[in-house]
């Protein structure tokens, strides 16, 4: 035993044996309608700086040794401390607000060993890295804070089960995202963890959309299957009478379906229920139906031409981090509607996959992005996979959600050889994977020549473009400057725009950091922007304030202040009126 300890402590590469197997996308399954048990609810947990757990492998639970005698540990699962889950750590307590690294959660759970089938554990999203472990076996571990992973632990689960998540947010160069960005570090499990059942041939995924050929009158359906099964499917949409055979062959079934259902748009988000049945499995969704494409500086929506009246929104709130409620999804979704925004985009990472499902019900365009943000490690292969992962699980998760217009391959990125390399291969991937979306990036403007003008333009549906006139760029007058400069040939959407002011902080509007100053940048942005004409949409930033370790001046105290609310959602700053106003009008 003496030896086993001083290899705990003397062994550094101790991280090697728990680098595979990585949850994909590959492993995803489709939940909807699905037997699912919820395994929220409190779990024990230890901060675990040193990644003891994994150094002195925890999960084995050796308690005495091959001749029966007591071994010493560090650890005592079920007497730790509890916390609820899904949960940000750095909200749950004070003390651990600005913790980063490692910490390790545990509980017991029983489950029925005679239940026949396969069964999945579902992790909705754990910052960053993510090692988990059942019943003394390592299943694997998951990179992205984001998005969903599935481990496959048919066989492995028993009647008394011990799970382990040790969960890891430090950051790392090499990460996606890297170590220095504009928003909090948040730390935990922080979406909904589940265990899954299915009977042995299951429906692995299952994609419905409207075909976008600007006929509205077919829908495609790609179906997979967990075998490679020649066998029947049986699609159903009551509503629309369709009940539609279909034969799978090795495993698979791509179909076009002539069908002509009610159009999904942000006024009338209508829905319908959807199941699909093979053999002893069944799925359903609720989908909407709507065609979003491009033709020339236009974006139509059903054939209409659509201006985004947007707002970019971080996910988090003061009490619950990036943990949101659903009420706190819910009342976002609000105060953008009170906006009157057609449009959101969730920066800068996927936000909860219910946001999406609330946008297909209230009736919301979304912009959903990847953390591919600054300065990635563009030159790096690992990194490009993890990106690629985490846009290929973002686009798996929300395939079927109507409200999902664009998918955005990262944000504010310099115009290197290496990172033009990189985003293009996302672009083409996110075309391929999904033909029925846009494709976008939140582009940098070359500020030397001041104009649109991103070589990763060429590769994207819709060009984003981040301008701070008025703010970071001092002199307002660059703005129309910037607008006449440029000529590009696709639809723009200005993503961002702003002006950091505290609330109750008034005063000139010379003056920065005042609610004055903010309401004019966004007077001024507004009536400039609005008479452009391949501008197709506007997202300013920010809905409202929220947290970030850089921002240490008096008035921002540790909050990024460029919010039209401030952090509690209580206050609206006169800004929000300006922004009100403008789309109200249009
Ligand atoms: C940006 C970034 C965003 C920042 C914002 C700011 O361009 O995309 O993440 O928070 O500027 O406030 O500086």
């Amino acid at each position: 035993m003496a030896n086993k300890y001083l290899s705990d402590i003397h062994l550094e590469d101790y991280t090697g044996e728990y680098e595979t197997p990585q949850a994909t996308y590959r492993e995803l399954i489709f939940t909807g309608g699905r037997d699912v048990t919820s395994l929220n609810g409190l779990w024990y947990y230890a901060v675990d700086q040193y990644d003891t757990c994994l150094r002195q492998k925890w999960f084995l639970e050796r308690y005495t040794d091959d001749k029966g005698f007591t071994l010493p540990v560090d650890y005592s699962f079920d007497e730790w401390e509890t916390m609820e889950l899904p949960a940000c750590w750095n909200t749950f307590a004070e003390k651990y607000l600005l913790y980063e690294g490692p910490m390790v959660f545990t509980r017991r759970f029983r489950s029925d060993p005679a239940n026949p089938g396969r069964a999945f554990l579902r992790i909705g999203a754990a910052s960053m890295l993510c090692r988990v472990f059942l019943n003394g076996q390592y299943l694997g571990m998951h990179r992205g804070a984001s998005t969903p992973f599935c481990f496959d632990i048919t066989g492995i689960l028993k009647e008394d089960n011990r799970i382990i998540l040790c969960v890891d947010n430090t950051r790392r160069p090499e990460q996606v995202p890297t170590e220095n960005t504009d928003w909090f570090n948040y730390g935990g499990v922080f979406r909904d963890i589940s265990l899954i059942r299915v009977p042995d041939l299951f429906i692995r995924s299952f994609r419905l959309n409207l075909i976008p050929d600007g006929c509205f009158d077919k829908l495609s359906l790609s179906v997979s299957a967990s075998a490679p099964v020649d066998a029947a499917a049986v699609l159903e949409i009551p509503e629309l009478g369709l009940r539609r055979e279909l034969q799978l062959r090795s495993g698979s079934c791509e179909a076009v379906i002539p069908a002509s259902p009610a159009l999904w748009s942000p006024d009338n988000p209508r829905l319908y229920d959807v199941s699909l049945r093979l053999g002893d499995d069944a799925v359903s969704d609720r989908i909407g139906f709507r065609e979003i494409r491009t033709e020339g500086r236009k974006i139509l929506l059903n054939g209409k031409p659509l201006f985004l009246k947007g707002i970019s929104t971080h996910e988090e709130s003061v009490r619950n981090g990036r943990a949101l409620t659903e009420d706190e999804r819910i009342e976002n979704i609000r105060l953008a509607k009170e906006l009157g925004c057609n449009f959101m985009r969730l920066a800068h990472y996927p936000h909860h996959e219910n946001m999406a499902r609330l946008a297909d019900e209230l009736g919301m365009l979304l912009w959903e992005e990847i953390p591919v943000y600054w300065a990635i490690r563009f030159d790096r292969e690992e990194t490009y996979r993890d990106a690629h992962n985490q846009l290929a699980e973002l686009i798996s998760r929300d395939y079927n959600r109507a409200s999902v217009v664009i998918w955005s391959v990262g944000n504010e990125n310099a115009d290197t050889d290496s990172r033009l390399a990189f985003m293009s291969r996302l672009a083409e991937y996110a075309h391929a994977a999904d033909p029925s979306r846009l494709v976008s990036a939140a582009c940098l403007v070359d500020a030397r020549e001041n104009r649109i003008a991103d070589r990763l333009a060429d590769h994207l549906d819709v060009i984003g473009i981040n301008e701070y006139c008025g703010w970071y760029t001092p002199d307002f007058g660059k703005l129309p400057e910037l607008m006449a400069n440029s000529n590009p040939a696709k639809p723009v959407v200005i993503t961002e725009f702003g002006a950091d002011a505290m609330c109750g902080n008034t005063g000139s509007d010379d003056c920065k950091g005042t609610e004055e100053y903010q309401a004019r940048v966004y007077e001024l942005q507004m009536e400039t922007l609005l008479k452009i004409s391949y501008i197709q949409g506007i997202s300013p930033w920010i809905l409202y304030d929220f947290r970030c370790p850089r921002r240490t001046s008096s008035i921002q105290k540790y909050y990024n202040r460029k919010g039209l609310l401030d952090e509690t959602k209580a206050c609206r700053k006169p800004a929000f009126f300006v922004l009100q106003k403008y789309y109200k009008d249009l």
